[in-house]
């Protein structure tokens, strides 16, 4: 009897983690197509301490399993199908990401012709970051950005002067969610992005639905 008694405690405990957890996703992405926002939000806490511990762990420990491709002073790891299943906690990361589109679906119509794509970006500490820019629109429906380590602030805006930014603070364990074109031809594509002076070694993970049509026409634009 006592038994069962725990059991059941565990599975609501478990239930309302898990109903928590969709509320704060279905919250921030309840806004994310209206084309008066920025077309940004942020879910909070979505990787617990450990959960955090270990993924860092993969990079710190096993970065030589990973290929790195530099760019102006960011490294970044395309992720396979292999590296999934060799490191189960990456794997957190893409349920999180289909668990948000999941929830973008139930509020909108998105583009269905995609294949996914994840890779982590490495920024040291000291890094300039990235510079503003819209990612290319073949990358559709919603970007999502789990932050592993770093706390440091993420800019959006509509505004290609850069003049009226948001700024989003992300500690690690947060997922920035980031608005991409749906499904119907919207005009509403990728808000202007960046991130800049890089106080704390930064790791995330980068989700993305490609839309693999017509790719090549399509490079990411920087905004200067
Ligand atoms: O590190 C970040 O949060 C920004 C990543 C980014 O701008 C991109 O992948 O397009």
């Amino acid at each position: 009897m006592a038994i069962l008694v725990v059991v059941v405690q565990r599975v609501i405990a478990t239930d309302v983690l898990e109903f928590d957890m969709n509320n704060k996703i279905f919250n921030a992405v309840e806004d994310l197509y209206n084309h008066n926002n920025v077309g940004v939000n942020i879910v909070c806490k979505m990787f617990n301490t450990e959960e955090l511990e270990r993924i860092n762990n993969v990079f710190i420990i096993n970065k030589e399993h990973f290929y790195p491709l530099e760019f102006g002073g960011v490294t970044r790891w395309d992720l396979t199908e292999n590296d999934f299943s060799r490191y189960p906690a990456l794997d957190k990361g893409r349920r999180g990401f289909k668990l948000i589109i999941d929830t973008i679906s139930t509020l909108t119509e998105l583009n269905p012709v995609y294949r996914e794509k994840f890779c982590i970006l490495f920024y040291p500490e000291g890094s300039v970051g990235v510079k503003p820019h819209r990612d290319t629109r073949h990358s559709v429906n919603c970007v999502s950005i789990f932050v592993f380590s770093g706390n440091n602030s993420f800019f959006a805006t509509k505004d290609s002067a850069c003049k009226h930014v948001t700024e989003f603070f992300t500690e690690p364990g947060d997922a920035i969610v980031m608005r991409g074109p749906r499904k119907i031809k919207d005009d509403i594509s990728c808000p202007i992005h960046y991130v800049s002076q890089v106080v704390r070694p930064r790791y995330v993970m980068v989700c993305r639905h490609i839309n693999t049509e017509g790719l090549k026409s399509s490079p990411s634009i920087l905004v200067t």
